[in-house]
């Protein structure tokens, strides 16, 4: 079974994804392929498939357990993390945000990049985000969210790092399905990505790389 079928099992619903998953890995398939094509890909048909009423939220809840049941097995066999040489991201979904699965890609990407990844979880107060990230010695805090209500405590980050002169400190950026480019410039944040590759390419940017 390859990238592209377990996608589709994901897409379905269909319990057997996971068992495809350890069966494509014992063949010897490659585990980001299968993280990428497989699972990721599986999860946006998901997405495609809400957006178009196809699915309702019980639907989306069974596709985020799968996905996780399918990472979870994936994890192990992903390549070392090289520790902190690209740089340091402490990541999470704002108060009221309970969205995880998008972070959680974003934080799998970014490790597999050679970020060192700290994520602190959903629902997460604005101060919580600047004591980890002062805690870790963080280089960029992500900021997750992906409802209209949850947006403005993205701004009170950006606020909060502002007020306490830890701008040249930290770098604010925020993803999640409600945000944009310029919602991201108007609350003053240092950037946005609209998936987890762009988001690599961000924190790389940031980080003073350009490849
Ligand atoms: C799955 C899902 C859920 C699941 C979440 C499961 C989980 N464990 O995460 C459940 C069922 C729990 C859920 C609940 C709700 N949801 Co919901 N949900 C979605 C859905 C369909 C997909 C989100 C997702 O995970 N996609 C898969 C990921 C892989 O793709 P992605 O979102 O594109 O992620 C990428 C980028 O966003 C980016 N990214 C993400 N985070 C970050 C962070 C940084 C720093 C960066 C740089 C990039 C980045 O990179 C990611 C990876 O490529 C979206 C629809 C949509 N269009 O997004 C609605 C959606 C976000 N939900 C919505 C709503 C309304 C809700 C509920 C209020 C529903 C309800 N009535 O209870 C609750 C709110 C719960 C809460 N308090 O947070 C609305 C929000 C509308 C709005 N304008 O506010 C949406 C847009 C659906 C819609 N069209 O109406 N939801």
């Amino acid at each position: 079974m390859n990238a592209g079928e377990i996608a589709q099992r994901v897409a379905a619903l269909d319990d057997a994804a996971a068992a495809e998953v350890s069966a494509a890995l014992e063949a010897g398939h490659d585990p980001v392929e299968l993280l990428r094509a497989g699972v990721i890909r599986g999860l946006e048909w998901i997405g495609e498939k809400f957006e178009a009423g196809e699915y309702y939220l019980p639907e989306l809840m069974m596709g985020g357990e799968l996905a996780e049941k399918c990472i979870a097995l994936i994890d192990p066999h992903l390549p070392a993390e090289t520790g902190a040489s690209a740089g340091v991201v402490v990541i999470g979904a704002v108060q009221g945000d309970i969205h995880d699965i998008g972070y959680g890609l974003v934080a799998k990407q970014l490790q597999l990049a050679g970020f060192a990844v700290h994520k602190i979880g959903v629902n997460v107060p604005a101060m919580t985000f600047i004591e980890k990230a002062q805690e870790v010695n963080a280089d960029i805090i992500g900021l997750s969210a992906f409802l209209t209500t949850t947006i403005p405590n993205c701004a009170e980050v950006v606020e909060y790092v502002r007020d306490m002169g830890l701008k040249d400190t930290f770098n604010v950026i925020i993803g999640g399905a409600e945000t944009s480019q310029e919602k991201a410039d108007q609350m003053g944040a240092a950037g946005w990505a609209p998936n987890a590759v762009e988001a690599v390419a961000l924190c790389r940017r940031l980080m003073g790389r350009n490849d």
